[in-house]
Order: C-alpha cells, then structure tokens, then sequence
C-alpha cells in the first residue's frame, strides 16, 4: 500500500492553541483524510515542542515563582500538552500520532541523530556574541533589529556571549541550492522558493545549537555541559515519531515524509536547517514543504495585547467543527495571506452552507420522502471533467479551488431543480420525477463523497440519508444561525 506522511509544526505550549495553529492542522486533518480515503497508509503527525525557554518562562508565570523544580516544570507541560491534545479531539481532527519533545522516544532519536552529526565532524566548538529573540527562539543580526527589537515580536532580543557548539551549516549550502533545484516541488507553494534560494545564497551562516547555563534542554554525552538548541531538537520531531531509534521498518517505510506543512515563519528552519541536518546525517531529505500565509483577524495582527485571539474551539462550539474548517479552507487561498473575520464566516455559513449545500440536500430528499416510499434509483452522470478538475486542484494544493469546483457543482443541480421544478412534476409526471430526483440523488452523493475529507461530519450525515438514517427536516444540516 502506498504510504503517505503528513506532518505538523509541533507547537509551543506557552499558551492554549489559536485559530493560526488550527488552521495548520485542520489543513493537515483535510489532506489525510483525502489521504485515506485515496487508500494511503497515512500517517498524520502533530505534537508540542516543550524543551523551549519560552514554555519555563510561561510555567514560571503560572506558578508566580521563578526556578520552578523540573517535578513543576514537567508537571506543567503534561497539563498543557493534555490541552493541546484535547483541542485536536475537540475539532475531530485524525492525528494518528502526538509527538512531544520531552518524550523518551524523542530524547532518544535526538541522542542518535546528534551521534551522527557530531561522527561526521560538523560539530565544532566557537564562540557567540550577539542578539537572541526568545520569541523566535532564534539568533537576530543586528542589522534586523527594528528599534533595539525584533520586528516580528516587538520585544527586545537579550544579548549574549557565550562558548556555544556549532553546526556546519554553511557546508551544506551548495548541496541545498542543488536539491532546491532538481526537485522543483520541494519548497511550495513556488513563490517562497526564491525567497529561501536567497537565505541559502546570502545569508546562511553555521549556526549554534547548544546554550550554557539552559536549565531545561536535551543534553547529549558529546556535548557536556550544555543544553541542545530548541530548533535542532524540535525538527527531529519528524523522525522520533516514526521510529527512527526502535523501529526500523516503520522508519523504512514513512522517510522520507511526504508533506512538512508549516507557516510561512517557520520557513527556513525547515528548507534550509532541517535539510542540511538531514544530508549531514546522511538521510534522505523531505519531499516537499509547503509554507502557508498568516492571517490577521478583522485586518489586525493577532495578539494578546490586542486582545482578539481567536479560540478555535469557541468558534467549533459555536458553528460547527465543519464550518470552521469550511470558512478557512475556502476564504482563504491556499498558501496565501488572509483574514479572519466572524462577520465573513456568518456569510459564508448562510451562503454556501446553509443555502447552497443544506438547501439542495434538504429540498432533494424531502422531495424524494414525500413522493416515494422509496429513495428514487440513482441516475448516473457523467462527471469525470469535474473529478478530473478536482484531483488537480488537491494535488497542487489549491484547496480552495477543489472546494470552489464543488460549490459549481452543487449550483449545477440547483439551476436543475429551478428549470425541471419537480414539484410540478409531481403532480404531472412522476416518472420524470423519479429520473430527476435520481440524477440530483447522484450527484449529491458524488459531490458528499468530493466532501468527506473538508466536512466529514457533514458529509457522514448527508450519506446516512441514502441508508435511511435519519431524517434531513428534524435534522437540518446547517440550522439558521440565532441572530
Ligand atoms: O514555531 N496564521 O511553534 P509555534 C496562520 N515550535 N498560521 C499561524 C498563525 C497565523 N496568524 N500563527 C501561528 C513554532 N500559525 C515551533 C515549530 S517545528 C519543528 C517547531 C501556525 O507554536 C503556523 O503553522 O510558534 C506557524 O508556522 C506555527 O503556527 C507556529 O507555531
């Protein structure tokens, strides 16, 4: 069977999941549920990045103490981890795997993966003195400051000097640059590559990945004394999941993983670091990395001083796993920026939900329940250009256009029922009546089937009717929303 491994960023647990942190992983849910039900053996990572200073620093605020015991520190990533976790099930989302970094299995495989780095003399000792964004968990040039301050986070970067451990990095520019080019899917969508082709070229330097004096960290035999980077853990992620210490079929067989899905922040960690790291230890690198936009909310950048973080799980509660992830696979093109706003979610859950799909399937079927005993033979259409059109779309990514292509489709029976008005036919013409009611009946099934990987609780509703499973006028779709 033929494997298919999609993974997540694994988030920091400093605070409980936002909306930006679910769009990722409802995008990743879409894509492995499409996955699944292509017949690929999926595996679907997700998980938390735990051995960052900026989860102590969120634990030492919890508690109101400072030099919190690693009992307290550990005990506050468990409940935190519980949280994220809980969000996942909450959304129905299908992860098959949860990976945190302060997991036996993770320690492990980073111990291993450093063991070949540091074989193949990439590793050396140096010295750094310059500006560190805990927020990016990343070194910043000065040159980049804005204002003394990162200009992604508007905080002031600590300075530092110490004798740190370095990666080569900078070895591995020209067998990156020669990747990026013979694989021209690799970076996604097409118009970061040039953007991470310049990083590579112009600005990649070896980078440190150990800090002294880190109380909270992996430690590895080679390097004593000090703590690993976060990064360099972090990314390992993707292979302590899958087995790379303990089982090496499983290994075999998921690496190299098919789709890193990632926000455009985290981009070049994961086409220029994470690559490097992997052709040091001598492993194949990913297929492919696509690095979606951000969004704002109602125009502004989201932010806890702004106080307009979105909780997506409040927004589930409110309309519905499947809305929410309808509203963000289709408003938002793929890959690109957007926005978040309630007042557009409101518009398209009355549009295309409420009026478009629930209406077709609601007058269809009750049509059907109040002429016949019944449900009228299915009336087969071709619809080949559509599914043809559909499969493309998903294999570039655009998802928004696959969800587009449906909405034509459900327009199509909807210019049907107005020309053939079935319930005149129903006084005139039952036959006919029957023939169009089977063709609507097919293509509803075709377009739920089209559907099962975005709404999959809709979509599992809408084919419990065609089995006599409930009924759609006690059980609407997509109710009014209370005003
Ligand atoms: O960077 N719009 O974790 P993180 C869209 N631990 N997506 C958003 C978003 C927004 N406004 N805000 C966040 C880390 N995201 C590291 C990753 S991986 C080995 C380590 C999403 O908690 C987006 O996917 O800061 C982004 O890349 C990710 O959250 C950053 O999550």
């Amino acid at each position: 069977m033929e494997k298919y491994y999609i993974t997540t960023p694994i988030y920091y647990i400093n605070d409980k999941p936002h909306i930006g942190h679910a769009y990722t992983t409802i995008v990743a849910d879409a894509l492995a549920r499409y996955n699944r039900q292509k017949g690929r053996d999926v595996l679907f990572l997700t998980g938390t990045d735990e051995n960052s200073q900026k989860n102590i620093s969120a634990a030492e605020k919890h508690y109101g103490k400072e030099n919190l015991s690693k009992e307290d520190v550990q005990k506050y990533l468990n409940d935190m981890a519980g949280v994220w976790r809980e969000t996942w099930k909450k959304l129905n989302l299908t992860n098959d795997d949860f990976i945190r970094t302060t997991e036996e299995r993770h320690v492990k495989a980073v111990k291993k993966f450093l063991k070949l780095v540091w074989d193949k003399d990439d590793i050396y000792k140096g010295s750094y003195e310059g500006y560190y964004c805990e927020a990016c968990e990343a070194f910043i040039k000065e040159s980049d400051l804005e204002d003394g301050k990162c200009p992604d986070h508007k905080q002031e970067p600590k300075k530092i000097k110490e004798e740190n451990y370095f990666f080569r990095l900078s070895k591995y520019r020209e067998k990156l640059l020669d990747y990026i080019e013979k694989n021209p899917d690799f970076i996604m969508p097409k118009s970061r590559k040039n953007e991470v082709v310049s990083y590579i070229k112009d600005f990649m330097e070896d980078v440190s990945i150990t800090r002294e004096g880190l109380k909270w960290g992996i430690t590895v035999p080679e390097i004593p004394g000090q703590a690993l980077y976060v990064w360099f853990d972090a990314l390992i992620n993707y292979l302590s999941a899958i087995g790379f210490v303990d089982n090496e079929k499983k290994f075999a067989k998921y690496w190299p993983v098919d789709l890193h899905l990632v926000g455009k922040d985290i981009i070049k960690f994961h086409c220029a670091l994470w690559p490097a790291m992997l052709l040091s230890a001598e492993l194949p690198l990913p297929r492919q990395v696509f690095a979606h936009g951000f969004f704002t909310i109602d125009g502004a950048k989201m932010s806890k001083t702004l106080g307009n973080v979105v909780n997506p799980v409040e927004v589930a509660k409110k309309y519905g796993n499947d809305t929410l992830r309808y509203y963000l696979l289709r408003e938002i093109p793929f890959g690109e920026d957007g926005d978040f706003s309630i007042a557009r979610l409101e518009e398209r859950y009355n549009s295309d939900l409420a009026n478009g799909l629930g209406n077709l399937v609601s007058r269809t079927f009750a049509l059907a329940e109040k002429h016949f005993d019944t449900l009228p033979e299915l009336q087969e259409v071709d619809l080949s250009g559509f599914w043809k059109k559909y499969e493309e779309s998903i294999g570039e990514l655009k998802l928004h256009n696959a969800l587009a292509l449906v909405w034509e489709e459900i327009s199509k029976c909807d210019i049907i029922i107005d020309k053939e008005k079935p319930w005149e036919l129903a006084k005139t013409d039952k036959d006919k009546l029957e023939k169009i009611l089977g063709d609507l009946l097919f293509r509803i099934k075709e377009i739920t089937r089209a559907l099962e990987a975005f709404l999959p609780e809709t979509s599992e509703k809408i084919l419990g009717l065609y089995e006599g499973k409930g009924s759609i006028k006690e059980n609407p779709l997509f109710p009014r929303l209370d005003k």
